[in-house]
């Protein structure tokens, strides 16, 4: 099938994304979530092409159960960097099928002050396909946004699935948000992902809810105790701040700096970055590996039948694999 878009030109994207062209740079991350594969080698060549300006933004994942005030706390924080001279991407990962057009519409509403400013781009990951898939799209749209010149890389994903654990892959510091509300101490999250956080921010703590966000807090410090830090020399911090009248954003932020300066000191964050990209490329190939195990009709069909065999004691596991591997090897 003829497509009528133009084709990409890679040392032209390169060039006017390097200047920061918005258009631009939206137009290469189209090209990034293309799933053609001649636009999936163009998108290689343009992130290889790109490489020497990316690594320089602050990357900051934030995660936290549907309503804790994720895209208000974005609003809030991105439009203080954006005032300070920042530019700041916003990126989301969200896998689930909760989301539809319509939301991102709503999540728009909700960064009313963002998405009216110069200096912020504003962009969701597509919904659809699998989680490692979604996750390398956003990777690499992080990418492109660093080469565009942002310096602020905000990663918002929903804490109920497993995309926190990819954000916190690709992200310098992993943010987690709570809600004020003492006895539900996890609330709903995973007991990996708040092991996975370099901060615990409780929102809302503003009006009638302040008292019980200190007190929330005070039951994460305890918490965090008990649980082993990302960075064995940094015990996360846990802070209360409101989103809606901004209180607390400023203190939030110096907490991420304070974070980077310690790790940029240290060499732990070259160190995470590179263990980050190594881990991202091996993700990739599993999944381009695994791809003909899914698109191949053949081997889809036989597969339940090998499955069934294998888990009845007629077909020996291994030679199962055999049986795969001589129909891939076709
Ligand atoms: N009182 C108070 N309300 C807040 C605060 N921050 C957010 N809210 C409200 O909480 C609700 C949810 O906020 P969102 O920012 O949409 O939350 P979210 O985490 O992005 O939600 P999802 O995208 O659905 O996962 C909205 O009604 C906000 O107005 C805050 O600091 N104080
Ligand atoms: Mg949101």
């Amino acid at each position: 099938m003829a497509s009528s878009a133009p084709p990409f030109d890679v040392g032209r994207l390169t060039r006017d994304l390097r200047a920061g062209d918005r258009t631009v740079l939206s137009r290469a991350i189209t090209l990034i979530e293309s799933k053609r594969a001649d636009h999936r080698r163009t998108a290689a060549a343009l992130t290889q092409a790109l490489l020497d300006a990316t690594g320089r933004a602050v990357r900051v994942g934030i995660t936290g159960v549907p309503g804790v005030g994720k895209s208000t706390t974005i609003d809030a924080l991105g439009s203080m960097l954006t005032r300070q001279g920042r530019r700041v991407a916003v990126l989301a990962v969200d896998p689930s099928s909760r989301r539809t057009g319509g939301s991102i519409l709503a999540d728009k509403t909700r960064m009313a002050r963002l998405a009216n400013d110069a200096n912020a781009f504003i962009r969701p990951s597509p919904a659809s396909g699998t989680l490692g898939g979604v996750a390398a799209k956003t990777r690499e749209t992080m990418l492109l946004c660093e080469a565009a010149g942002y310096d602020v890389v905000l990663v918002e994903t929903v804490g109920v699935g497993q995309s926190e654990i990819a954000v916190a892959d690709m992200t310098d510091f992993f943010l987690v948000l709570m809600l004020p509300g003492a006895g539900d101490e996890l609330q709903g999250l995973k007991k990996g992902v708040v092991e996975l956080a370099d901060m615990i921010a409780v929102n809302k703590a503003d009006g009638d809810n302040l008292v019980r966000a200190k007190a929330a807090a005070a039951e994460y410090r305890a918490a965090l105790h008990i649980l082993s830090p990302r960075s064995p020399n940094l015990s996360p911090p846990v802070v209360t701040y409101s989103a809606q009248t901004g209180d607390g954003i400023a203190v939030l932020w110096a907490h991420v700096l304070d974070h980077r300066e310690k790790l940029s000191a240290s060499g732990e964050l070259a160190s995470r970055r590179g263990e980050q990209q190594v881990k991202w490329m091996w993700a990739m190939l599993e999944e381009r590996l695994f791809a003909p195990l899914r698109s191949d009709r053949t081997l889809k069909a036989a597969l339940p039948r090998i499955e069934a065999d294998v888990a009845a004691g007629r077909l020996a596991a291994n030679a199962a694999v055999e049986e795969i591997a001589d129909m891939l090897g076709r």
